[in-house]
């Protein structure tokens, strides 16, 4: 038997436990929202803010108008509009030429926060939001596993990949800056076509809202990113340039990609809002094998990500990705988990521009939530997530949440009508 056989035969059982979880997702992307613009109350945010300096995310209260109709786990999900990388990533032989591609992944994210100084709802205790997307082949699952810290556990899979991790953060408001620090960290298993299997880690930089006193609120990012190889010992360090003074450090990111003995091979250099480019460094041009040793111009730099269009005039500055997060049609509405983003009330009324609906709604959730809370303190219940459970990284020796794998099976015994959801 060919040696490759157990590794295809696993390759073959992925991808069709994957396409099981494209039921109710035929009718395609959603393209715009049902509002045309949004017509949120223009309020100073230093005008609500001015009082809360010191305190954390979790701990302000803000009118529903500071909202944006995306919760923190579609925020998560958002991850997943450049997973092209990874599988081009998955696509090239030469290990520093997938860290290429890979980090380029982890910046890739931040091109999003632009012009969305808003806040996502925050999941309820248990909440959970699946996307998939079949013309990409993968499937994207996050359920909130803790409210006090809040925490989102994530489990993202494509034939040539994994993609998980625990979106956590610690938020301050400072009075000039709302800083935002990611806390957990974030694992790729890579499986390349030409063998194996390998893992990759990071961790994400800042988020940060400045502007805030001069009525000039804008998302920055910054901060060192360290993306490791574990496999095979390559790193890549990308340093997010704060925004400062000078307007030429806008949106900067620069870095390099060392293998694993030591000698940067990548340079890599562009701007998160708008491309990323990776050249080889001088000296090394021979070692690498592939295509791009071949073309002859080998020290120019190449383009890497390109950020996609971002067309003027949709609500709440979204992105056109993000618009397709909160679809629910009638395909997938019976087949989706009862605790589904998508069928939060509040977060439906706030796209559909009917705020006041969208406060009481939210408040009369954020109390059931309370009220399940207290009745579970009184029975001396813990909350246990549903679909993960703590575990310990073999590599790094990091915790993180383990998928039990269970969602979508129970989502296809669901969706042939063998099954109904747990209440
Ligand atoms: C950054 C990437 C992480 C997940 C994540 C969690 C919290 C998000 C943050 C990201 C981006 C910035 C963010 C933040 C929550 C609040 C903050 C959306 C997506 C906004 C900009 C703060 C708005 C300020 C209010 C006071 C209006 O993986």
């Amino acid at each position: 038997k060919d040696e490759t056989q157990p590794e295809t035969d696993a390759k073959d059982t992925r991808v069709a436990s994957i396409q099981t979880s494209f039921k109710g997702y035929e009718d395609g992307i959603r393209k715009k929202l049902k509002m045309d613009a949004d017509d949120r109350p223009k309020i100073s945010l230093w005008g609500i803010l001015k009082s809360m300096i010191g305190k954390d995310m979790t701990k302000m209260t803000l009118p529903v108008s500071f909202n944006e109709p995306t919760s923190l786990l579609q925020r998560v999900a958002e991850d997943m509009e450049y997973t092209d990388l990874l599988d081009i990533a998955a696509e090239r032989q030469d290990p520093t030429e997938r860290m290429v591609y890979v980090a380029a992944f982890a910046a890739s994210e931040y091109a999003s926060t632009i012009g969305r100084v808003a806040k996502p709802f925050n999941p309820l205790l248990g909440e959970t939001y699946e996307y998939a997307r079949p013309d990409k082949g993968y499937r994207f699952f996050i359920e909130q596993v803790s409210h006090h810290p809040p925490i989102g556990a994530a489990w993202a899979e494509a034939p040539k990949w994994d993609y998980y991790g625990e979106s956590a953060v610690r938020s301050k408001f400072y009075g000039k800056s709302f800083d935002i620090n990611p806390l957990g960290t974030w694992f790729l298993k890579l499986r390349p076509s030409s063998g194996g299997e390998e893992l990759y880690t990071w961790k994400k930089v800042t988020s940060s809202v400045i502007g805030i006193i001069t009525g000039n609120p804008t998302v920055d990012n910054y901060g060192l990113m360290e993306v490791k190889n574990h496999t095979t010992g390559e790193v890549c360090t990308l340093d997010f340039k704060a925004r400062g003074w000078k307007a030429s450090s806008a949106y900067q990111v620069a870095g390099k990609v060392v293998d694993a003995r030591g000698q940067t091979r990548w340079s890599i250099g562009g701007r998160w809002n708008d491309k990323i480019y990776a050249r080889l460094t001088p000296g090394y041009e021979d070692t690498v094998t592939g295509p791009s040793s071949s073309s002859k111009d080998k020290d120019q730099a190449f383009l890497v990500w390109e950020c996609h269009k971002r067309p003027t005039g949709i609500p709440f500055n979204l992105t056109p990705f993000v618009v397709t997060l909160n679809d629910v049609n009638d395909k997938l509405r019976p087949v989706i988990a009862p605790t589904d983003t998508r069928l939060r009330p509040d977060q439906r009324a706030m796209e559909d521009g009917e705020y006041d609906f969208a406060a009481t709604e939210k408040n009369r959730v954020e109390e059931k939530q309370r009220a399940r809370r207290k009745q579970r303190e009184a029975e001396g219940e813990e909350f246990m997530p549903r679909w993960f459970r703590k575990g310990k990284c073999e590599v790094t020796r990091e915790e993180y949440w383990v998928f039990n794998h269970e969602y979508w099976r129970v989502r296809e015994q669901v969706a042939k009508g063998e099954k109904k959801w747990e209440q």
